[in-house]
């Protein structure tokens, strides 16, 4: 019995022209810049974001705390949205290493109102910290893989610059974002100072993201980068699955999302979830469980028995995401299964 990996898009294994391009990339030692892969990594990331510079760092979680650090001092304070991954999922390094409190906001579906944060920037104040720095997360994994709209990363960038605070964008899953905006990625690159997007998603390299933005950022962060231990030495073998990621698997993307609409669509038919087409923008699908008897986590457990993977989200949402090693057909087969489980 295949098993069918529905839990995440990191499970994607590299392509095999990934493998060849790894055996043959030149190679040098990173940390002193001598590897030619990366550097050829990091000039074709900034470019197609628009930005001056790119880093290749480990994961998204290591970009995403570099940017933190870089853009704040301790005892600072950052903004962002209440589910978040930086804030939920990052295993609080930005309290633990980077020393700045959060202040979280409640987003609706992820989206942030510009007046909330307003009403969140630290005026001065004997008693306060100052708030240095404004998070967005675009595409948004717990809303559900849904795109935050250009128009309001737009009105947080026109406030964040009269208010002289940088913006990061968790941008994880960037180009999930552009292939349902039908945007180039610089668009949406183009209303953050510095953005994070991971290579080893639904881009399927096996290890690696980067971090974008201007010189000076990516100065700070280079040195950041070697105090977390990120400094990596022949890096260019994977730096070369990345250059891949970014020539051919961006346009594994829109098939993705097409596989995503046709499972919803299959999911809802059996009358045991609660999901939505119109809330299912890329490759992500947040299935709310309702037959009963069933609670999340159980039905992930039996799931798994007949080889069907997926996350539970909480004791009622199961969290499901296609990417490159499901087909349609793995598709139409993991319902199959999971109709017959809640049948039984
Ligand atoms: N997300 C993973 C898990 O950590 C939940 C997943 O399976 O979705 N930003 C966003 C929006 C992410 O979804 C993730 C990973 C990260 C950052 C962190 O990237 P990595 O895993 O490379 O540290």
């Amino acid at each position: 019995m295949k098993t069918i990996d529905l839990r995440s898009d990191t499970v994607t294994k590299p392509t095999p022209e990934m493998l060849v391009a790894m055996s043959s990339a030149p190679l040098g030692d990173d940390v002193y810049g001598d590897d030619p892969t990366v550097n050829e990594l990091e000039k074709v990331a900034a470019e197609m974001m628009g930005k001056e510079d790119s880093l290749f760092v480990p994961t998204g979680t290591m970009g995403n705390l570099i940017a933190v650090m870089a853009h704040t001092t301790p005892g600072q304070e950052i903004i962002l949205e209440a589910s978040s991954h930086i804030y939920l999922y990052e295993v609080a390094g930005i309290a633990r290493l980077a020393g700045v409190q959060a202040r979280t906001i409640n987003g609706n579906r992820g989206e942030m109102r510009p007046e909330d944060i307003e009403n969140s920037i630290r005026k001065e104040d004997i008693h306060f910290p100052e708030t240095s720095l404004i998070c967005i997360e675009n595409t948004h994994n717990m809303a559900g893989g849904r795109v935050i709209p250009l128009e309001n990363m737009a009105e947080i960038q026109e406030l964040a610059k009269a208010k002289s605070i940088p913006v990061h964008l968790d941008g994880a899953r960037i180009f999930n974002a552009a292939a349902y905006l039908e945007t180039d990625v610089k668009e949406i690159a183009s209303k953050v100072d510095s953005l994070m997007f991971c290579l080893s998603k639904g881009l399927c390299s096996p290890v690696g993201s980067m971090l974008v933005g201007s010189t000076d950022f990516i100065e700070k962060a280079r040195k950041l980068r070697k105090l977390l231990g990120g400094g990596m030495r022949q890096a260019g073998i994977l730096a070369a699955c990345g250059l891949v990621s970014l020539k051919e698997q961006t346009k594994q993307l829109p098939k993705d999302h097409e596989n995503a609409a046709t499972l919803v669509e299959s999911l809802y038919e059996t009358g045991f979830f609660d999901v939505s087409i119109d809330n299912t923008h890329t490759n992500i699908i947040n299935a709310r469980l309702t037959a009963p008897g069933w609670t999340a986590p159980k039905f992930v457990g039996a799931m798994k028995e007949s080889g069907v993977l997926a996350n539970a989200r909480t004791e009622e949402v199961i969290r499901f995401v296609t990417h490159k090693d499901v087909t349609l057909e793995d598709i139409e087969e993991a319902v199959v299964r999971m109709s017959q489980i809640l049948k039984a």
